[in-house]
């Protein structure tokens, strides 16, 4: 019987660095191979490189988490080794059924429950409730976010910050893939583009729809995941510090179907000058109606 409780107690410790080194592998496991474009930031065993000016909150409560999570880990698990031993199966004790009221537990609970309450009033929801209800005011750029099986669609109001309205219903996948309705005049300057390009330093508000299943908008150096649900027009916002310009990488976080693996897209973080020339070079008519 001894010898089995050891048994159990190694299999339980394998058990959780398997896990542990599973997750490690998988955070590996998501850094870009095949989008084409030379993908910036770090994909390290731990977090991501930060790009996002609100994302170092997000990255404290997760290392706070897992420093709480680690100790409990081992506090338990000591306990648990040290019941193994000292209440073990051996000639001259017996079992004793009567519940012991200790006093050092209760407050080791208690200890623990307020320190679950403190992260969850005191950092995550202040986190949430900034993230989610206050909208920044400092001229943010706009971006329409449609996710569909398998690609993300970027949709900008243009120059009038107006979108144009979208209806399900005329939807053609080769000629008009979101809808867009011709008769809309705040939808005449918009533009939409399979890449998302933003400008550094620049607040960013996301709207974001799905023309079938649930998706979910995930940017891991913004700290940004929201899903996109058919039906609901969801908007996020994120800021990106000074001096980011490059290439990320956008994945879907929602199991979607069969080809969700593939569900990627590269967020461009221009220069003002890099976004106008892009702007220019979406917008420009093609070719074989320029005029010569
Ligand atoms: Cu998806």
């Amino acid at each position: 019987m001894r010898r089995c409780s050891w048994r159990i107690f190694l299999a339980v410790v394998f058990g959780c660095v398997v896990l542990g080194q599973t997750s490690v592998l998988r955070a590996q496991a998501v850094a870009p191979k095949d989008t084409g474009v030379k993908i910036d930031g770090e994909y390290g065993p731990f977090l991501p490189t930060d790009i996002s000016v609100d994302g170092y909150q997000v990255d404290r409560l997760i290392n706070v988490l897992h420093v709480f999570m680690i100790g409990l880990f081992v506090g338990w698990g000591l306990f648990f080794a040290f019941c193994l031993v000292k209440y073990r199966q051996r000639p001259g004790h017996r079992a004793n059924s009567v519940l012991i009221k200790a006093k050092p537990s209760k407050y080791l609970e208690i200890a623990v429950a307020i320190f679950e309450a403190v992260l969850l009033f005191g950092f995550s929801i202040p986190v949430w409730a900034r993230v989610k209800s206050e909208f920044p005011t400092d001229d943010p750029m706009r971006v329409r976010v449609v996710a569909e099986q398998f690609a993300w669609n970027f949709h900008y109001p243009g120059a009038d910050k107006k979108f144009g309205k979208l209806n399900p219903k005329i939807i053609d996948l080769v000629k008009n893939p979101l809808g867009r309705m011709d008769d809309d005049p705040a939808g005449k300057d918009d533009f939409v583009s399979g890449e998302f390009h933003v400008i550094e330093g620049r607040s960013v508000v996301v709207e974001i729809l799905s023309k079938d299943v649930i998706h979910s908008f995930f940017v891991p150096v913004l700290r940004v995941k929201q899903d996109a649900i058919p039906g609901m027009r969801i908007p996020i916002w994120f800021k990106t510090k000074e001096k980011t310009a490059g290439a990320y990488e956008i994945g879907c976080a929602q199991l979607c179907g069969n080809n969700h693996f593939s569900m990627r897209a590269v967020m461009h973080v221009d220069t003002p000058e890099q976004y106008a020339a892009w702007v220019k070079k979406v917008t420009a008519p093609p070719e074989e109606f320029k005029e010569d």
